[in-house]
């Protein structure tokens, strides 16, 4: 960053940033009350966890380099969308969808984009919904619309993704054809288990029965 921008530059990529990191927090309240308030009507939460992350400047800065974009902030707004990135793991996968619709239903939201991997899996076997999002974020002196990525999965495809992504790494991209192979078995067997357990779900809340967590 020191090397590629002067002092007044680096203060404005460092203010441009913050915007993203208000654009994670506007998110965040609106995640959490919606866990909030779904947990008290329906008694049970389509959320699991929340995680989120700003990007640092020198991977924003690699990532425009990589993509052989001008390092302005107009280009770097256009082309980059997961400078803020929040993933959201819920049980089962109809709360994935359930999620995105009261997310992207929301009047201050703008969708920009969405990436159905739950529908259409890639062909390693990953399986997530993504969506890019624009949120207003109201500043001293403006208001901006940031974008995030929001990714929406159930455990069992983050369980897989985490181990990939590891494994992506751990070859440095190439990973064995073998490995792959694996991999796309366990995408498979992951899958399934997202299908059984939503039907076990359905049917004990057919059946009336309430499932309560037992507290230690
Ligand atoms: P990291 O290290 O998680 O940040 P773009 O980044 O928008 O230029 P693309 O491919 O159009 O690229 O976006 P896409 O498909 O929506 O994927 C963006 C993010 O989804 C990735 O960010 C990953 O977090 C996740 N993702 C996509 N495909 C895979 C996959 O095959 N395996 C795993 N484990 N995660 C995936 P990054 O920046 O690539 O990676």
């Amino acid at each position: 960053l020191r090397e590629l921008l002067n002092f007044d530059q680096r203060r404005e990529f460092t203010r441009f940033l913050m915007s993203y990191k208000f654009g994670i927090d506007e998110m965040m309240t609106k995640i959490n009350i919606l866990k909030d308030e779904f947990t008290y009507i329906h008694d049970y939460s389509p959320i699991e966890h929340v995680k989120s992350r700003l990007k640092s400047a020198d991977s924003v800065l690699g990532k425009a380099a990589r993509k052989g974009l001008p390092f302005t902030l107009d280009a770097i707004r256009e082309n980059i969308h997961d400078i803020a990135g929040i993933r959201i793991t819920c049980s089962f996968i109809q709360d994935a969808y359930r999620i995105s619709d009261m997310l992207t239903g929301q009047l201050d939201i703008t969708v920009v984009a969405v990436k159905d991997y739950i529908a259409e899996p890639k062909a390693n076997g990953y399986r997530s919904l993504h969506l890019i999002v624009e949120v207003p974020v109201f500043m001293s002196d403006r208001v901006e619309s940031v974008r995030v990525e929001i990714q929406i999965r159930t455990v069992a495809m983050d369980f897989w993704a985490s181990l990939e992504h590891k494994i992506f790494y751990k070859y440095d991209k190439v990973v064995p054809e073998a490995l792959l192979g694996e991999l796309r078995d366990a995408a498979d067997v992951a899958r399934h288990l997202d299908v059984k357990m939503e039907a076990l779900h359905e049917e004990v809340r057919g059946s009336g029965t309430t499932l309560r967590v037992i507290p230690d």
